[in-house]
């Protein structure tokens, strides 16, 4: 099969660490037309905007898109730099984000005590909807009323399709365990729906273990005793939040990769490190490019090519358990090439 991918690096490391995954996905052999789509924050100066008005008709045609990472303070604010990011997932329908946190051998948890793979969870983050939905207003601007809204946005369709996709991948996995991240005791509309919604749902899966758990308690057990969760489903706020938690207990950021998913495949998905731009190491070619190739390898097993998906996760995971080569995030010095030759040649 051949393939269109939309290469987006964007911003900061964004393209430093989008050219260590398509080496690597060079590598696989695969058969991929890549367009490379120069926008970024340094758009924002000459246009006002980092993505042109109709981005949306212009990626429509691609299989995938490959998202380094967006945000550059010098350049434009960060709610419009994340704009296009953020329209992406809406304007193509990718209702589900998945960020795996594997607790990969040869990596150092901050957590005492922790074992490879003692953490294996999956944050599945709604995506489309709740707390990011863009309704809501300034008023009273520079006076002493001055107010703003930002209306938190559940719908029935939206909330159980991301729960039912979540019981679903539990089903297939060996714990078959779903939690799902609430605040319902204080949150009496949204929430209380959603744990709703949640229950209905879950009693078409009477094989899953499943149950509730409050946002603040779901982070403090994050780090308290990780390796109770399995598959992790949340709004898209919270999941936001408590993938970054995740990311770090597993090594930290340079290890998350993740997939923004429309199922119907009726528009492209979207691949991307969890991590932003770090405009702080931009061009020094030291960014860790793993999160970047984990992802590469997620795009690859969603276009049905799971041989090469598995090839870059196993050179990942053989990497990383020989531990010779490391980013300065790690405590090493090498380069974000170096990792990157070292996936390559493993393949
Ligand atoms: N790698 C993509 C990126 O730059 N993410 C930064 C970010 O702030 N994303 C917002 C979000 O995921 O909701």
């Amino acid at each position: 099969m051949s393939y269109k991918v939309a290469l987006y690096p964007g911003d900061g490391v964004g393209p430093e660490v989008v050219n260590e995954a398509k080496k690597v996905l060079d590598t696989c052999g695969l058969d991929i037309d890549y367009t490379m789509i120069d926008w970024s924050t340094k758009l924002y100066k000459s246009t006002g905007l980092c993505a042109p008005e109709d981005y949306i008709d212009q990626l429509k045609p691609y299989d995938a898109i490959l998202l380094g990472a967006v945000g550059n303070a010098d350049n434009a604010p960060d709610h419009v730099a994340v704009e296009p990011l953020l329209g992406m997932r809406k304007g193509f329908d990718q209702y589900v984000n998945i960020r795996p946190a594997i607790l990969f051998p040869g990596v150092d948890s901050p957590l005492k005590d922790k074992k490879p793979y003692d953490i294996d969870m999956l944050v599945i983050r709604e995506n489309t909807e709740g707390e990011y939905t863009p309704l809501g207003g300034r008023h009273y601007i520079g006076t002493p009323n001055e107010c703003a809204m930002q209306v938190n946005y559940f719908s029935r369709m939206g909330t159980e399709r991301i729960i039912r996709y979540a019981f679903e991948t539990a089903r297939k996995r060996d714990r078959k365990k779903v939690t799902s991240i609430t605040k319902s005791n204080a949150l009496k509309y949204s929430m209380v729906f959603w744990d709703s919604v949640f229950n209905d749902v879950a009693k078409d899966y009477p094989d899953v273990e499943c149950g509730p758990m409050l946002v603040d308690a779901a982070a403090m057990n994050f780090v308290r005793s990780p390796e109770n969760f399995d598959v992790v489903v949340c709004s898209n706020l919270f999941g936001d939040i408590l993938s970054d938690i995740a990311a770090i207990i597993i090594g930290g950021m340079g290890f998350a990769g993740s997939a923004n998913i429309n199922p119907t495949r009726e528009a492209p998905s979207m691949f991307e490190p969890v991590h932003g731009s770090a405009p702080d190491i931009a061009g020094k070619g030291v960014a860790n490019p793993l999160a970047a190739i984990l992802s590469a390898s997620m795009m690859a097993g969603f276009l049905g090519e799971e041989d090469s998906a598995a090839k870059i996760k196993k050179a990942v995971q053989e990497h990383l358990s020989e531990g010779k080569l490391k980013t300065p995030d790690r405590g090493g010095s090498n380069s974000t090439a170096e990792v990157g030759d070292d996936i390559a040649k493993r393949i």
